[in-house]
């Protein structure tokens, strides 16, 4: 199905740089860039080949900028259309002059996302993938990036498709139980035959990918860490020791951080968004108990807790607080101050409950940095590591409208599965084995509505 019209827009970030990209793509784009381009050394134009010329308006033959042009022919192109891209001089106003001679030249301006929506509707790349170029541009570590670049490939979808493809196949049985149940042959039964067996495995597969959407989620977006710790424990001094920045303010005063801080570090392949807190006590001050309040908010939606204690002191009620904090999470502790002399151990902290891994500190020390930051990384590679080592354990989902349409998957099949169990007709149980078979296309796009594109292509930016 190809678009009527004719679109153009910067694909390039608004703003000065070395080089902006214009880009066209419909039935008219070279007639368009022949109306606005004029080459160099005038020869035919070669798709996928540069050439040099000039922008030059058409109305006046007043030169714009001088710039490369270069063609790409349907099918074979990034939307599948005729496409046809200006890389000129890096300036807003250029690119904007750029811009109206293509929209004077018949072009309409592209909204966002259409470039890709128009790849998708043209089979050049499914929803999926689609969804994957955004993930790709949002991406903030190495991680985010990986997950992206798999799906982008085609991981998911194919797997996708697998799981589809045996829930058709379920299907088909099911029609051969349909067609025959009015005559008088024998047929294997519904157990023989599989069906229960099927169901059940396939609920597990689909599950499998379905859960891999808190990993997903944690790679793609990071890892929310947050510091508790009693007042002065060096939470703060922990912060900027690992942004490598005065973020927060240190003073020896007890309660001086008031309010949440946030800002985020690389670790290794992992994004690590840290919180820093007002400390975990009871106090009288009302700007820090709000503090305090926010603390708590704060520790009890992180992924992981970074628990503060101070080893030069012994330990308090608040030290205790700290400790019931973390049970049953994951984290990692941090005995602080053993530059100075000791008041508490390890031992102490175990001996009291506390159940995470412990690292011995000095968050004054920067050359204690390379071991913290080793620390933490392994207690996030812990959080994003599969559950089962099974082969498509690796494969994860990052998105909500992903996580749904598995949910929908599943509820299907366990319906389904219910109804085969309770020998309802095989009609009643086709019905629920299409309705799974339906959310999984939906994943990829087989089946999709406009509100469906529109919500997806809605986030890209417009050039895209
Ligand atoms: N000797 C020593 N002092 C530290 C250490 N970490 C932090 N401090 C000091 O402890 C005080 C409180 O630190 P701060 O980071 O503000 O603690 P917070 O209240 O938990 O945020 C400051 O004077 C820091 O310089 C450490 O490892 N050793
Ligand atoms: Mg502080």
């Amino acid at each position: 199905m190809y678009a009527a019209d004719t679109i153009v827009a910067s694909a390039t970030a608004p703003g000065i740089g070395a080089v902006a990209i214009v880009r066209l793509s419909g039935p008219r784009a070279f007639e368009i860039l022949d109306a606005i381009f004029r080459p160099a050394h005038p020869a035919e134009l070669t798709p996928r080949t540069m050439r040099l010329g000039d922008v030059v308006d058409p109305a006046t033959g007043a030169r714009i900028d001088r710039a490369l042009a270069v063609v790409m022919r349907r099918p074979a192109s990034l939307t599948g259309e005729d496409v046809a891209e200006i890389q000129c001089h890096g300036g807003p106003f250029v690119v904007r002059r750029i811009v109206a001679l293509a929209l004077d030249a018949g072009a309409r301006m592209a909204e966002p996302g259409e470039f890709t929506r128009r790849a998708f509707l043209n089979g050049r790349i499914d929803l999926a993938e689609a969804e994957a170029v955004a993930d790709i541009v949002a991406a903030r570590s190495d991680c985010a990036l990986a997950i992206a670049l798999e799906q982008l490939s085609g991981a998911l979808s194919a797997r996708v498709a697998e799981l589809r493809a045996q829930v058709v196949a379920i299907r088909a049985h099911l029609e051969v139980e349909i067609d025959f149940s009015d005559e008088d042959i024998s047929l294997p039964s519904r157990r023989e035959v599989g069906n229960e067996t099927e169901i059940e495995r396939l609920i597990a597969d689909v599950a499998v990918l379905h859960d891999s959407f808190a990993r997903g989620l944690l790679m793609r977006d990071g890892v929310r860490a947050t510091i508790v710790g009693k007042p002065n424990a060096g939470k703060s001094s922990l912060l900027n020791l690992l942004l490598g920045a005065d973020r927060a303010i240190v003073t020896a005063i007890a309660g001086t951080t008031r309010d949440v801080i946030e800002d985020s570090v690389q670790l290794g392949p992992y994004a690590l968004v840290l919180n820093d807190t007002a400390g975990v006590r009871d106090s009288t001050d009302d700007i820090e108990r709000i503090g305090i309040e926010r603390t708590m908010r704060s520790a009890r939606d992180a992924d992981l807790l970074i628990a503060m204690f101070d080893s030069s002191r012994p330990l308090e009620s608040a030290d205790l607080d700290v400790i019931r904090l973390t049970a049953g999470r994951p984290g990692l502790a941090i005995l602080n101050k053993r530059d100075l002399p000791a008041a508490i151990a390890a031992a102490d902290l175990r001996e009291r409950g506390l159940n995470i891994p412990i690292l011995p500190f000095s968050a004054i020390h920067l050359e204690q940095a390379g071991a913290l930051r080793a620390e933490l990384t392994k207690a996030i590679a812990a959080l994003v590591a599969p559950s089962a080592p099974s082969s498509d354990a690796q494969l994860t989902i990052s998105r909500e409208r992903h996580r749904d349409a598995l949910s929908t998957a599943l509820a299907a099949l366990k319906n389904a599965r219910t109804a085969a169990l309770s020998l309802m007709p095989p009609e009643i149980v086709a019905v629920d084995i299409m309705a799974a078979a339906a959310a999984l296309g939906s994943i990829t796009g087989e089946i999709s509505s406009e509100d469906v594109l529109d919500a997806i292509f809605r986030d890209f930016c417009i050039g895209k």
